[in-house]
């Protein structure tokens, strides 16, 4: 795989690297930085087909979970990765605009024609993708936020109500959530907040 270019658009922070080997997968989160050797930190393992996605063994301070599937291409196999916005670095989150690109790479570095988004071509052992039709990379795009949604995750309720107390009275003075906090969009998060945030919280 060394020398295979992605694409000029596409810059990734993070790489998830699962390595299957004699019934079990391996892996590992490195942290890629321009111009130079990523850092690696190995997350754990999980055994292939277990339906079990926890991994075991390693560092894993934000929770990432990796899953396959040992049933071929039956329905409810495959690969399935759970990654916390925490693990994607500092500022990401619901808001953020994500790409993601996975391909299926063979124990000799080759990587194959199953990649997502799907290739028609065989990328090979020192692909540049972009020589390659198509995009690859999926654009997972940013996601507006309900107005009171202080935690950001995606719903308004008395988790919201105790943090947007928490902001008003000054004792959390975390900058997205005070922005959040922000109902009337003047620029404080203050008693006219009040009214709007109510009203949020009520219309959910
Ligand atoms: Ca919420
Ligand atoms: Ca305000």
């Amino acid at each position: 795989m060394t020398g295979t270019v992605l694409e000029t658009d596409f810059a990734p922070d993070r790489l998830l690297y699962a390595n299957g080997y004699d019934g079990a997968l391996y892996c590992d989160w490195v942290t890629l930085e321009a111009g130079a050797s990523g850092s690696k930190v190995y997350l754990g393992q999980q055994f292939i087909g277990s339906g079990d996605s926890t991994l075991s063994g390693g560092t894993n301070p934000d929770g990432i979970e990796v899953a396959l599937g040992s049933g071929g291409h039956a329905a409810g196999s495959g690969f399935e990765i759970y990654v916390p916005y925490d693990a994607m670095g500092q500022g990401v989150g619901p808001l953020s605009e994500i790409k993601l690109f996975a391909a299926v790479v063979k124990p000799w570095g080759d990587i194959t024609s199953q990649t997502l988004p799907q290739s028609n071509d065989w990328p090979g052992y020192t692909p540049n993708f972009n020589a390659i039709a198509g995009v690859q990379a999926v654009t997972v795009a940013e996601q507006a936020l309900p107005a009171g949604d202080i935690d950001a995750d995606g719903i308004v309720d008395a988790t919201d109500t105790t943090l947007f107390v928490s902001v008003l009275l000054g004792i959390d003075q975390d900058p997205d959530r005070v922005a959040r906090s922000d109902l009337s969009d003047d620029g404080r998060a203050d008693g006219l907040d009040v009214q709007p945030f109510i009203q949020a919280l009520l219309g959910n």
